[in-house]
């Protein structure tokens, strides 16, 4: 079944896969995976190579890269997801690539239902990286994640012992708001508000001064390029303008 199902991915085009067991996936911050999925007992965890629109100095043409990425692996993984399905009589769910997140007032940090650096981690798929990110052994940083949830019994991949980081502080370095700062924790709000300007934070912000301005002012706001800009992070779904941490990592093919 397990090989049959790598087969399939292979042949979706998905660059690795990796099986974790329910009980091996320890992410403390999140949520309970059998609060989503009560009878889940294993996650096929798919690795996709990022493309090279991000190191593009253009943050818009850098930014459509995740866009790209992110379309490609939904497509792939519900093919491969329906593929088990049909095959194997199982229950499967998708845990995309970004949402869904919490994301209300009282946590502020958002936080993912599912967390998919863990994910891959506990899928043998990579270790940690001085970054906060998961190295993948050929792929290295430029690397994303999805996974399917399902009741199928699979034989579970074991996690990687050692990380491929060699500590160089490349990402550290380059961080523009010195998120890296403290090991194993990014300044989560400080690497928000860089890389993601015309997200939810930009976006509550434009419309607080909307508010707060004359109708001529609100006018000029809404025919503005600000507005223009967090438009269309909105519209297209890509909103990352900072790669720096992936980009300057020289691990990797
Ligand atoms: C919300 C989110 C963000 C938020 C907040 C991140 C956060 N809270 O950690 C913001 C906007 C800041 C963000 C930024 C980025 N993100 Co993001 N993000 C997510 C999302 C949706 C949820 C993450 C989450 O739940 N975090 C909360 C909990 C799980 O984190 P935590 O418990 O505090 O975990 C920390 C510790 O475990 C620690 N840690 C450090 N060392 C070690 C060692 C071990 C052994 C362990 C167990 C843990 C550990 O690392 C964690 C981060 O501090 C995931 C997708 C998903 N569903 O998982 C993508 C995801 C994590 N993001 C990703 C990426 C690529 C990025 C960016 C590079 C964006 C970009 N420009 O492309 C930056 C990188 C920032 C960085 N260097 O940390 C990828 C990571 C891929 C990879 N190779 O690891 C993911 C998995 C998306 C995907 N589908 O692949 N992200
Ligand atoms: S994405 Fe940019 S701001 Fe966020 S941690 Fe990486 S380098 Fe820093
Ligand atoms: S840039 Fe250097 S320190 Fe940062 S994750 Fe890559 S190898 Fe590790």
């Amino acid at each position: 079944m397990k090989e049959k199902i790598i087969e399939k991915a292979k042949e979706l085009g998905i660059d690795d896969v990796g099986i974790a067991s329910i009980e091996n996936y320890n992410s403390p911050n999140s949520m309970d995976i059998h609060d989503l999925f009560p009878t889940a007992k294993n996650m096929v965890v798919l690795a996709f190579q990022q493309i090279d629109n991000m190191e593009s100095e253009d943050t818009q043409f850098a930014s459509v890269g995740i866009k790209l990425i992110s379309d490609f692996s939904q497509t792939t993984s519900f093919q491969l997801a329906n593929y088990i399905k049909t095959n194997f009589n199982a229950k499967v769910m998708i845990v995309p690539s970004s949402g869904p997140i919490t994301m209300s007032k009282q946590t502020s940090m958002p936080s993912g239902f599912v967390s998919l650096r863990h994910a891959a981690y506990a899928a043998g798929l990579g270790n940690f990286g001085r970054h906060n990110l998961i190295i993948h052994p050929e792929m290295g940083s430029k690397v994303m994640f999805i996974a399917i949830l399902t009741d199928l019994d699979l034989e579970a991949d074991s996690p990687l012992d050692e990380t491929d980081c060699t500590y160089c502080d490349n990402c550290v370095k380059n961080c523009p708001v010195n998120a890296l700062d403290n090991e194993n924790k990014t300044d989560v709000m400080r690497c928000l508000s860089n890389s993601q300007p015309y997200g939810f934070g930009g976006n509550k912000q434009f419309w607080i001064n909307f508010i707060n301005s004359t109708p001529s002012e609100q006018e000029e706001m809404v025919a503005g390029d600000n507005y223009r800009l967090i438009y269309q992070a909105q519209a297209l779904g890509s909103q990352y303008v900072c790669f720096n941490c992936t980009k300057t990592c020289p691990l990797g093919r």
